[in-house]
């Protein structure tokens, strides 16, 4: 509809049930805090801030049949999906605001759902130091925003696989995953079963993100739908201390600024999550300031008029 401002909606899902340290529930509250709205409108968006999302507490037990909080979790990705859904039915380009990564499972499973009526291809990125690719048998930890990739393709309890209507929610294939430096053991093996294409931080380290984002985006056209899962613990912890899992050695503000702006170079960005964001891990809320500049990036927000790089 040319003329017309491009919307996007803001759902925020208050929970940290699927991770491993409190305080990501407060992670919607802090990307408004820092200006997420502000900054998407100065981008010429619509932005409508749809509030959050109410569903379970964290009940803070452990693990049981090697899931923590299964009943809590599976409940929040129902909403999530739910809202997800209808957003996109509505034309807007919804960014999720996590919420630990458990609620990927919801968000993406929509977007399969959207697809696949729509007969849109699908491309999701997911940035991340993490694989989330580990299953009840795998995972040390039984938390299940350790899980979510896994769960999407098919390999997980059947009322999180089956949210999308149709299991697997996504094929391995659809997937790049970039930024990853700690990936579990069995957890591994399953990842090269499966045939993930993982760019990690070696290879970003050998060919630099430029090269490796032209390879993430192969093949994208202009029936495909880019979902991007972003794990806020991608970034190096010395510009994002404000997570739960920290894991030294992640692109430097520089490199993640290039990620995103490589992401916006395509024109293709169709919905978003902004995850694991923990309020009460941060300094003085700049984790939140810069995911909100990085997402600004997303948006098609580029310090030149001009790029001095064809
Ligand atoms: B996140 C872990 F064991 N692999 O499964 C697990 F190291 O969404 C961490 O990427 C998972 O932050 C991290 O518990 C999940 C662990
Ligand atoms: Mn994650
Ligand atoms: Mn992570
Ligand atoms: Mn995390």
């Amino acid at each position: 509809r040319p003329g017309e401002k491009k919307s996007v909606a803001l759902i925020g899902a208050p929970t940290d049930a699927g991770a491993a340290d409190r305080g990501s529930s407060m992670g919607p509250e802090a990307l408004r805090v820092a200006g997420l709205r502000e900054a998407l409108a100065a981008r010429g968006l619509q932005v409508h801030d749809r509030g959050n999302l109410n569903g379970p507490g964290n009940p803070w037990q452990l693990p049981v049949e090697g899931y923590r909080h299964l009943t809590e979790v599976i409940e929040w990705n129902r909403l999530v999906h739910d809202a997800m859904y209808a957003a996109l039915r509505e034309g807007h380009l919804p960014i999720l605001l996590g919420g630990d990564h458990c609620l990927a499972i919801g968000s993406i499973s929509a977007v399969a759902r959207h697809c696949r009526e729509r007969g849109k291809k699908l491309r999701v990125f997911w940035l991340d130091a993490h694989a989330d690719f580990n299953t009840r048998e795998l995972s040390p930890s039984g938390n299940i925003h350790g899980m979510p990739v896994a769960c999407l393709c098919g390999f997980g309890p059947a009322q999180l696989s089956e949210l999308s209507g149709q299991k697997p929610a996504i094929e391995p294939s659809v997937i790049r995953q970039i930024g990853i430096r700690s990936v579990d053991p069995p957890e591994k093996r399953f990842v090269h079963e499966q045939g993930l294409e993982v760019f990690d931080m070696r290879y970003i380290d050998e060919v630099g993100m430029r090269q490796t984002m032209e390879q993430a985006l192969l093949g994208l056209d202009e029936d495909t739908h880019l979902h991007v899962s972003f794990d806020v613990d991608f970034l190096d912890p010395e510009i994002a201390p404000g997570v739960g899992t920290t894991i030294p050695g992640g692109p430097s503000y520089r490199e993640a600024q290039l990620c995103m702006e490589m992401i916006a170079d395509t024109g293709r960005l169709s919905s978003l999550d902004v995850m694991e964001l923990n309020p009460a891990l941060d300094v003085r809320n700049k984790t939140a300031l810069l995911a909100v500049d990085l997402i600004e990036s997303l948006f098609g927000k580029s310090t030149l008029m001009r790029r001095a790089v064809p």
